[in-house]
C-alpha cells in the first residue's frame, strides 16, 4: 500500500529531485506540494515548484505558504541555489496553475479529511508552514502518521558549525514541530552528507535520456559546481530526496530514536538540533534521527524514478 504524503518544500535543486522521486515512486502517493520561503523567496520557490511539476508530471495541487520565518528575518541560500533558487537549470514555463488555497489551509484540510495515520508530512525546507498548521489546527498532531523531514544535524552543521540551513532559517518553527509530540524522523546532514551524487550517478541518469533525465543531469551539474565552490565537496550532497526515500524504504537507513531539542537562544548555537545520543538516555521518545544509509540503493531509487 502506498503512503500518502504532502511534500512541503523550497525548490531548490535537491527539492527538485525529492519531487521527482515522490511523483514517480509507486510506494508513495503525492497528495499535495506546498511551498515555503527558504532557499529563495516564496514567489521564486513557488515558480520553481510549478516548473518542476511540469517536468515531473505532477498533477497534485501546488499551494504557496509562508513568505518568511515566524520570528526572524529571512536569509536565503543564494550562494548555493543562486538568485533564482534553481540557477543553472532550464525550467519550462509552467502550465499548471497554482492552487488558490494557502499552503497551511491545504495541509490542515487534507490531514483532517483523511483517516488518522494516513498522511505523512515530508518537509524539505524551513518548518514555517508545518508549525503554522499545528497552531491553526492542533488536532493534526494526532492525525498525521509521521513527519519525516530534511533538516538539522546531530553532529556538524552547514550554515554554522552546528546549525543546518532549514532549521536555522526558522528555529522557532522547528521547535514547534520537534516538540509537538507526533513522531518526527529527522534526516539531517548526518545522513544527507553521505547521499553524494558522484559522477557515476550523473552518468546513469544521462544514459536514460529524455527531458526528465536531461533536467536532472543539468541540476546535478549546477549543484555540484555550487557545492565544490562554496563548501569544497568533490560531489554534491543531495539532501532532500533522502527524506522521501526514508518514507519509501526505511530499511535502507540507520534510524535511531533520540530526544531532539532545537536551540533558540545560544550565543554560538542558535538553530542547532541538540540530539541526545547518550547511550543511557531513555529511547521511548517520538523523535528519531537518521544516521546512515545504503548509498547504492538510495541512488537506485532516484535513478528508477527518473527512468
Ligand atoms: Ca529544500
Amino acid at each position: 500500500m502506498s503512503r500518502k504524503i504532502i511534500l512541503d518544500c523550497d525548490p531548490g535543486h535537491d527539492d527538485a529531485v525529492a519531487l521527482l522521486l515522490a511523483q514517480a515512486n509507486p510506494s508513495v502517493e503525492l497528495l499535495a506540494v506546498t511551498t515555503v520561503a527558504g532557499n529563495q523567496s516564496l514567489p521564486k520557490v513557488t515558480h520553481n515548484a510549478l516548473g518542476i511539476a511540469e517536468v515531473a508530471g505532477i498533477t497534485a495541487p501546488i499551494a504557496a505558504g509562508a513568505a518568511g520565518p515566524l520570528v526572524r528575518a529571512a536569509r536565503f541560500a543564494g550562494e548555493i541555489h543562486g538568485a533564482s533558487g534553481l540557477d543553472g537549470v532550464s525550467l519550462p514555463e509552467p502550465s499548471v496553475a497554482l492552487d488558490p488555497r494557502h499552503a497551511v489551509d491545504l495541509i490542515v484540510e487534507l490531514v483532517m479529511s483523511h483517516e488518522p495515520g494516513e498522511i505523512t508530512l515530508v518537509p524539505t525546507g524551513p518548518l514555517t508552514n508545518i508549525a503554522l498548521a499545528v497552531r491553526r489546527e492542533p488536532r493534526i498532531v494526532d492525525r498525521v502518521r509521521e513527519v519525516v523531514l530534511m533538516g538539522g544535524a546531530a553532529r556538524t552543521g552547514n550554515r554554522t558549525p552546528v546549525a543546518e540551513f532549514n532549521i536555522l532559517f526558522d528555529p522557532e518553527a522547528a521547535d514547534v514541530v520537534f516538540s509537538a509530540g507526533w513522531r518526527v524522523t529527522m534526516a539531517g546532514l548526518d545522513v544527507t552528507h553521505q547521499a553524494v551524487a558522484t559522477p557515476d550517478v550523473a552518468r546513469r541518469v544521462a544514459a536514460i535520456g529524455g527531458r526528465k533525465a536531461d533536467f536532472v543531469v543539468e541540476l546535478l551539474e549546477a549543484f555540484g559546481r555550487a557545492y565544490r565552490d562554496v563548501q569544497g565537496f568533490d560531489a554534491p550532497p543531495v539532501h532532500d530526496p533522502v527524506a522521501v526515500a526514508v518514507v519509501i524504504a526505511p530499511e535502507l537507513f540507520e534510524i535511531v530514536p533520540a530526544p531532539i531539542a532545537v536551540e533558540l537562544t545560544g550565543t554560538h548555537t542558535t538553530g542547532m538540533t541538540v540530539v541526545d545520543l547518550r547511550p543511557w538516555v531513555p529511547r521511548d521518545v517520538p523523535t528519531r534521527v537518521v544516521l546512515g544509509l545504503d548509498r547504492g540503493r538510495f541512488w537506485d531509487l532516484v535513478v528508477d524514478a527518473v527512468r
